[in-house]
Parts: C-alpha cells; structure tokens; sequence
C-alpha cells in the first residue's frame, strides 16, 4: 500500500573504517525499499568520527548534537580508529550519542539463515532478540584513576544500575517477548554481582507478573554464552545488562553466519529524541578500504530503522531481499563454490532484489 508523501530526514554518520563503505549500501537499499511509496530521504551526513578529531580535536560537539536531534532517525556506520587514543571516539562519540539520546534499548536481533556456514554443528530455529540495556552499567564512564604510571595505580570502572533504567528496558523486553514468542530470559550474573544482579532480578519478577502469559528464566552470564553455542534456539527475548550485551550479540552474530550480518537498533522509545540504527560490528580497520566488508549488518539495520518509522512493509521487503541473498549464499555454499562479492555487489544484489 501506498502512504501518504512524506520526507524523512535521515541522519548519516558514515564514521571510520568499514563504515565508510557500508553506510553506501544501506542509503542504496533505503532508496530503493521506498521507491514508490511516496516516501523521500533527504540525508545529512555528518562527518564525525577520526578524521574530524584529527582535523579539530572534536568527537560530537553540542552544535552537532543539536541538528542530529533535528532528523527523524540516523544511520551509524562504525566508530574507532587504531590512530586515535582507545576510548576517544567510542566514549566521546558512540556511547554519548546513545547517552545524549537516551537510546537506553539497544535492541539485537539475531537469526540463523539455513544453509549459510556456521561454526555450529546444529543450528537449529534460531530466532532471538537481545534487549541490551544502552545508558548505564560498566559502560557510563562512573570511573577513574589516580597514581597512573606507578606501582599502585588504581583504576576503577562503576557499573551504574538504576531502577528507572532497569524497569523501563525490563518493560519494553517484556513488551517484545508479548509479541514474540512470549519467552524471556535474564541474563546476569547475580551470584556475584549481587547488589545489580539481584535488583535486576527483582525488577524482572515484579514487571513479569504484569505479563502472566510470558514464561521467564533466569541464565548466568558464563552459561548464556555456552547456550549460545549448544542451544541457542532455547531463545526468544533475552534481557541484559549493557556490557553483557554487547558480549553476548558478538556472540550471536557469529554463531549466526558472522557480525557482517548483525544489526543494531539503538532506540528512544519515546521518540522524544531520533533513535539510531547500525550494524553490530565495528570499524574493522584491517579490512577497511578494500571492498571486503559485508554490508548486509547495515542493512538490516535499514530494516530496523523502517520498522522503527512505521513503515513495515518497506522494511519487511527489506528483510525477504536480506534473506534472499542469505538463500544465495547458502544454495552456493553448498554447491562447493561460496559467492566471492564486494561490499557494492552485495549491496547491489539485495537492491536489485526489491
Ligand atoms: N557499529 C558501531 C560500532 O562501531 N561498534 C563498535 C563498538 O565499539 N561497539 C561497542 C558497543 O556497541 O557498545
């Protein structure tokens, strides 16, 4: 079905290394999924990232911030350069882009494609999404060192849980897994963690019995990433913290076919502030600038971003070329003759397909 004219202004932050290239494809698909529809991108790019600290010493400035929240969404490509300081841009740029919008559902879904390669020897129906928490734990910068450089430095890093950010992240897991297969699981590590791990607990218990329908259990940060390997089609919704997360979806992706194919929601749920969309993986400066990368993280982070602005049926015409080319693939693989495609061509394939 048609709708109704419309401009959406879409942030683009091509970043660094790979970004740079998958960012292209993902715009390439966009266009081509609301071809027709009535609906037009009109793209800022934003040029953040190392070369701009190189150039200027910033990584996301107040004025920058500004207009980002003036756009309705915003595509990330990647973040970090081995030529700026570890932390710089990931602390300076990434994680406050997500603290500044308050993007405190980091949403990770996770499918396997049958046919593609997997290191796992039964891949099984996986088909789970993981809820990470975005604006608090390890990674809300509540640390510090002193005596750096001598025998008795001390370096500390504060995991901040609150239960307004736990409760509402808890709330919107409980939300998807009504809508999905109705099966949550906590993943902590409250035998240990116990001051965090046990308010989690708690919090998931109270807003569990708001969603009766929905069978809840509990995994050990340690045993989830084993399931992750022998049984992870025990999955539907799993729930955690923002470190845990992170490892956790790394995980996912490559027992799955590979990061190149994990996508990232990163949402305001409010939509008080634009909600941001990009793959899993990283700036891969090993590979980037040679036409290697697979692009197929970013779009279905594409995806994820039409779902996200209502437009579903653009984004499950997304999803069915995605899984086409994952068909290809697969077909391929087995025939002994595994498709050898560049970043365009891959993004090509899949735009051509809609
Ligand atoms: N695609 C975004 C990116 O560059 N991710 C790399 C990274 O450092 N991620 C950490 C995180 O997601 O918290």
């Amino acid at each position: 079905m048609t709708q109704a004219p419309h401009t959406l202004k879409l942030a683009v932050i091509p970043g660094d290394g790979i970004g740079k290239e998958v960012v292209p494809e993902g715009l390439k698909v966009l266009d081509a999924a609301l071809a027709g529809t009535g609906t037009t991108v009109k793209t800022t790019v934003f040029d953040l990232g190392a070369e701009r600290w190189h150039r200027t010493g910033e990584t996301l400035t107040d004025e920058d911030l500004a207009a980002l929240k003036e756009h309705d969404a915003i595509l990330l490509g990647a973040v970090g350069d081995p030529s700026v300081p570890s932390g710089v841009l990931e602390r300076g740029l990434l994680l406050r882009l997500r603290f500044e919008l308050d993007h405190y559902v980091n949403l990770r879904p996770s499918r396997y494609y049958p046919g593609v390669p997997t290191p796992l020897a039964e891949p099984g129906d996986i088909d789970f999404v993981v809820v990470r928490e975005g604006t608090e734990g390890l990674y809300c910068g509540n640390g510090g060192a002193v005596r750096q450089g001598t025998p008795h430095e001390i370096a500390t890093e504060v995991s901040v849980n609150t239960a307004y950010g736990v409760e509402r992240v808890v709330r919107y897991a409980f939300e998807q897994a009504n809508s999905r297969k109705k099966h949550l699981t906590l993943v902590h590590k409250h035998n240990v963690l116990v001051h965090a791990g046990h308010m989690w607990r708690r919090i998931v218990e109270a807003v569990g019995a708001e969603y009766p329908e929905v069978s809840v259990d509990y995994c050990h940060i340690d045993a989830a990433t084993i399931y992750m390997v022998t049984d992870p089609d025990r999955f539907d919704v799993i729930v955690t913290d923002n470190l845990f997360g992170d490892i956790l979806t790394d995980e996912a992706g490559a027992v799955t076919g590979g990061i190149g194919l994990s996508a990232s929601g990163n949402l305001n749920p409010s939509g008080e502030y634009p909600s941001m969309f990009e793959p899993v993986h990283g700036s891969a400066p090993d590979i980037a600038g040679q036409g290697l990368a697979d692009p197929t993280a970013t779009i279905s982070a594409v995806a994820l971003l039409l779902t996200h602005l209502g437009r579903e049926e653009a984004a499950a015409r997304v999803s069915a070329a995605v899984d086409a080319d994952m068909a290809a693939r697969a077909t391929a693989a087995q025939a002994g003759a595994p498709l050898v495609r560049s970043t365009s061509e891959v993004g090509d394939a899949i735009a051509a397909a809609l």
